[in-house]
């Protein structure tokens, strides 16, 4: 279902971004969500039945048909006046089935996992907020971490620690400061300032208007596959107030749901980072702690912090969060980095820019 719900959420801002600005279309946008889905299931079903037996991929089809239609009376017996849209849907899904199961039969013999990245870019269709375009949005490189100011993009080497600038932030539409960046597994960078949510070209800084956020958020991460959803990453903001919301896309607008807060009365200084085999972390304010930020692990299905590993004392406005492998980076307001060793809570410093960070952003799931 949550699967579903972001793909929904892309799907309909793809369509969004497809036309410029133009929001006059969300009837046409949400029919031809609906139907994308429910053929989806239906592909899905019988790419199970495929791998069962290839040689039967005609049987294994007419099976699933009768399944999704069985399935489809069912619903219809609930609410008649779904069935003649249940049953276009079948047979729609009957054509696509069948051209399925050749490229099915396909992918077995190459052994590649059955994931359409229609513009070849390297991000698959449901998480390619432009599948049909294989220049956008751009992908960050595996090996380095992201930094920002509220202005410009940066990368930093996780092992040399060197510094490198990307550019200027520029946007299509509604410019303003970014107080926050998030990277998926794929490279996807997403960005949000005090007002809206982008999609960024980690490539160049160039940002892409997707929704309005009904609140500001001065930390934004993903959390990998297999924690919210299964199969997907998952877009959060952080508020300043330390609650987590689950972000989706649906139109023009950035819809979200509450997933939970650090607890104990402790704030968000300003970011979450969260790898998978790694951990999810957090930078807080604790109240009785003045000397420095807290840096906590978290729960990455409700925010909640369920160990304290450092105070870094001497450097507060951690508004920016990353890391790595056993290393997390803390980039502050007065431009310096610091890391963290999430074993022992040692803090170093590794470097003091003349940069103030605001945030910053790591994959999901690390380079293997
Ligand atoms: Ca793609
Ligand atoms: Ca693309
Ligand atoms: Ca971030």
């Amino acid at each position: 279902m949550l699967t579903l719900c972001l793909t929904t959420g892309l799907a309909a801002l793809t369509a969004c971004s497809d036309d410029g600005t133009d929001a006059g279309t969300t009837d046409d946008e949400v029919g031809e969500t609906a139907e994308t889905s429910a053929t989806e299931e239906s592909t899905d079903t019988t790419e199970e039945s495929t791998e069962e037996s290839t040689d039967t991929t005609e049987e294994s089809t007419e099976e699933s048909t009768e399944e999704s239609t069985e399935e489809s009376t069912e619903e219809s017996t609930e609410e008649s006046t779904e069935e003649s849209t249940d049953t276009d849907s079948t047979e729609e899904s009957t054509e696509e089935s069948t051209d399925t199961s050749d490229e099915t039969t396909d992918t077995t013999e190459t052994g590649d996992p059955p994931i359409l990245d229609s513009d070849d870019d390297g991000v698959p269709d449901p998480d390619d907020p432009f599948p049909d375009d294989p220049d956008l949005p751009g992908t960050a490189q595996p090996n380095l971490v992201y930094a920002h100011t509220s202005s410009r993009l940066y990368t930093m080497d996780p092992f040399t620690y060197d510094v490198a600038e990307i550019g200027q932030f520029s946007f299509d539409q509604s410019s303003g400061s970014v107080t926050d960046i998030a990277i998926d597994r794929w490279g996807v960078v997403y960005a949000v300032t005090f007002n809206d949510l982008f999609v960024c070209d980690p490539g160049n800084g160039a940002c892409i208007y997707l929704a309005d956020l009904p609140s500001s958020f001065n930390g934004l991460t993903m959390v990998p596959p297999g924690t919210i959803d299964e199969d997907d990453d998952t877009l959060i903001g952080i508020a300043n107030s330390g609650s987590w919301y689950k972000i989706t896309v649906e139109g023009q607008n950035a819809v979200l749901e509450l997933l939970g807060e650090y607890g104990n009365s402790m704030t968000s200084s300003g970011d979450v980072f969260s790898i998978q085999g790694t951990g999810t972390y957090g930078a807080v304010n604790k109240p009785g702690v003045s000397n420095g930020d807290v840096i906590v692990e978290c729960d990455p299905t409700t925010g909640m912090a369920i160990d304290e590993l450092a105070t870094t004392v001497g450097y507060t406005s951690l508004y920016g969060l990353a890391g790595w492998s056993g290393k997390i980076f803390g980039f502050n307001a007065g431009g310096q980095v610091i890391e963290i060793d999430p074993e022992t809570g040692t803090v170093t410093e590794v470097a003091d820019t003349a940069f103030s960070w605001w945030g910053a952003g790591v994959f999901t799931i690390l380079p293997q």
